[in-house]
């Protein structure tokens, strides 16, 4: 288990050389853990091809790329002794800590309620990210730093091809700075606007990604991540990341429905106030699959009281263009009692799955 980063937020109103302060840097080649994880990683890719054979130095790695050492994902103290890595290949490369200068700063890639996203670049190794820039101001006026801290906490223990990395952060004295994977086709909620809908090969290929992902959060008992197409982003090949907090990079604006997208994505429980476990996901997803074939989530209506009274119903149509077996599988999902949900490994194997997802490509 990780240490909670539980010095992250407490320097904002002392002095900047707070030493809780603390990021460190990880030696070593970065490319080693993309392997475990998929082969054909883009970013070990992306990696190769940035970093010829042989570059020694600093490479910055995932936080989270070693579960079993928690070392890595716990944040260092200044003089707590030296990093454990082999690898390391100077005490300075074991000592830096992470600071904006490390960055070259690019475009803009989204703002939020918080901070805004860039594009930025590692300076010594040229490694891509999306650099989110959160002010500690703003964190602590809507109480939400236990949040950040929480998620940063999540986060560190999730390493998945469909979810969407937090390599590290660190911070200043006014902001903290969320260092993540770049996905370099960006948001999908702008593809389903400018397609309208999407086809059921492309939705069954979503479905499956979705499904690995939800499967390996549910396994490290992660449940409820926010599934709504505004959270979620697009690799290099097209592949679906789950990169949650869509809410604190998009501006509230930014789509029509994001004010009421939380009550169109909520299961009955929730809305009725019951008890509710890791089946909320399977509900969502039933949710998600049939907006990608529709073009708008099921039980959407003119009033949040409709939307509420539709889902606890569940009032489910489908326009006619909606094949038979995609229509099975989405009715398996929106089943009131969450104990008759179809269960993840079902979706997985379920025959307009198998028959219709494209091969994997992340
Ligand atoms: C944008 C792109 C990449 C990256 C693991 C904030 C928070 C209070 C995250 C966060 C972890 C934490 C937070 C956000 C994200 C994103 C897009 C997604 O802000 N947490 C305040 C409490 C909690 O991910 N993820 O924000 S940022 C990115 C784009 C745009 C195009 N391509 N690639």
């Amino acid at each position: 288990m990780a240490a909670e980063p539980d010095c992250l937020l407490k320097s904002v109103n002392s002095s900047a050389s707070d030493p809780h302060q603390s990021v460190k840097i990880q030696p070593g080649p970065v490319k080693t853990h993309e392997k475990a994880v998929t082969s054909k990683s883009t970013d070990s890719a992306r990696y190769q091809r940035e970093h010829p054979p042989g570059e020694s130095g600093r490479v910055l790695k995932p936080v989270n790329s070693r579960p079993s050492c928690p070392e890595l994902t716990a944040p260092v103290k200044p003089g707590s002794g030296k990093v454990q890595q082999k690898t390391t290949t100077s005490s300075e490369s074991a000592r830096k800590k992470w600071t904006l200068e490390d960055f070259d700063i690019g475009r803009p890639l989204g703002k939020g309620k918080f901070g805004n996203v860039y594009l930025a670049r590692e300076k010594s190794t040229k490694y891509v990210v999306a650099l989110k820039v959160l002010f500690k101001s703003q964190l602590q006026k809507a109480g939400v730093e236990h949040q950040l801290r929480r998620e940063i906490e999540i986060q560190s223990h999730l390493s998945h091809p469909h979810i969407l990395r937090l390599f590290q952060y660190f911070q200043d004295k006014t902001r903290v700075y969320l260092v993540l994977e770049y996905a370099p086709k960006g948001e999908l909620y702008k593809e389903l606007m400018k397609n309208t809908r999407f086809d059921e090969r492309r939705t069954a290929t979503y479905m499956y990604q979705m499904t690995s992902a939800l499967k390996y959060c549910h396994s490290k008992k992660v449940i409820h991540r926010d599934i709504k197409p505004e959270n979620l982003l697009l690799g290099l090949t097209g592949d679906l990341k789950i990169a949650d907090f869509g809410w604190s990079v998009h501006a509230p604006s930014s789509r029509r429905t994001t004010l009421c997208g939380t009550l169109d994505y909520l299961p009955p429980e929730m809305i009725e106030g019951k008890l509710h476990d890791e089946k909320v996901d399977i509900w969502s997803l039933g949710v998600l699959c049939y907006e990608f074939l529709v073009g708008k989530p099921p039980f959407e209506a003119e009033s949040n009281a409709d939307t509420y009274r539709r889902i606890t119903k569940v009032d489910l149509q489908f326009p006619r263009h909606v094949s038979e077996p995609a229509k099975n599988l989405v009715s398996q999902l929106l089943k009131h009692d969450p104990n008759q949900r179809l269960s993840l490994d079902k979706v997985l194997e379920h025959p307009w799955i198998k028959e219709n997802r494209l091969p994997s490509t992340s």
